[in-house]
């Protein structure tokens, strides 16, 4: 084998390792721009949500966190009949059937589903009967 053969290979790696990055960094672009995330933070015993319309047939993950000191629940009938993925402390439970999901003092959780249903979505803490809010979903046609 030739010195300069050597070169061309070396050449050609570099080629397909730049390649491989490229559909890599927009594949990771791609699902980031998929996926619509929802923030909803609990303090003072209350639901505190940053909230754009969300769009129908979009993955969507809602972030739940407790910043509280007292145990909080997050469950909404949203979920009901969806498959849902809810993640906490690394721990993932998966169904159709899940209602949300209990927060211990300054816990997360993240729940991650596929919403098939326009119009407003309460969510209540079980715990507490006043605390509530809302998820507003619009179909894509009418963003
Ligand atoms: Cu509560």
């Amino acid at each position: 084998m030739t010195l300069r053969r050597t070169r061309v290979q070396w050449r050609r790696l570099g080629v397909v390792l730049i390649t491989a990055c490229l559909v890599w960094m927009s594949g990771t672009a791609l699902m980031g721009q998929s996926e619509q995330v929802v923030d909803v933070t609990i303090k003072d015993f209350r639901f505190v949500t940053k909230q754009s319309p969300l769009r129908l047939g979009l993955p969507t993950v809602i972030i739940v966190r407790n910043e509280d000191a007292e145990r909080h629940d997050f469950s909404s009938t949203m979920f009901e009949g969806i498959p849902t993925q809810i993640e906490k402390d690394g721990v993932i439970v998966y169904g159709r059937g899940l209602g949300g999901v209990y927060l211990d003092p300054k816990q997360s959780a993240t729940i991650r589903f596929d919403m098939t249903r326009p119009g407003r979505h309460v969510f209540r803490c079980s715990i507490h009967p006043t605390m509530s809010g809302e998820l507003l979903l619009l179909s894509a046609e009418a963003v």
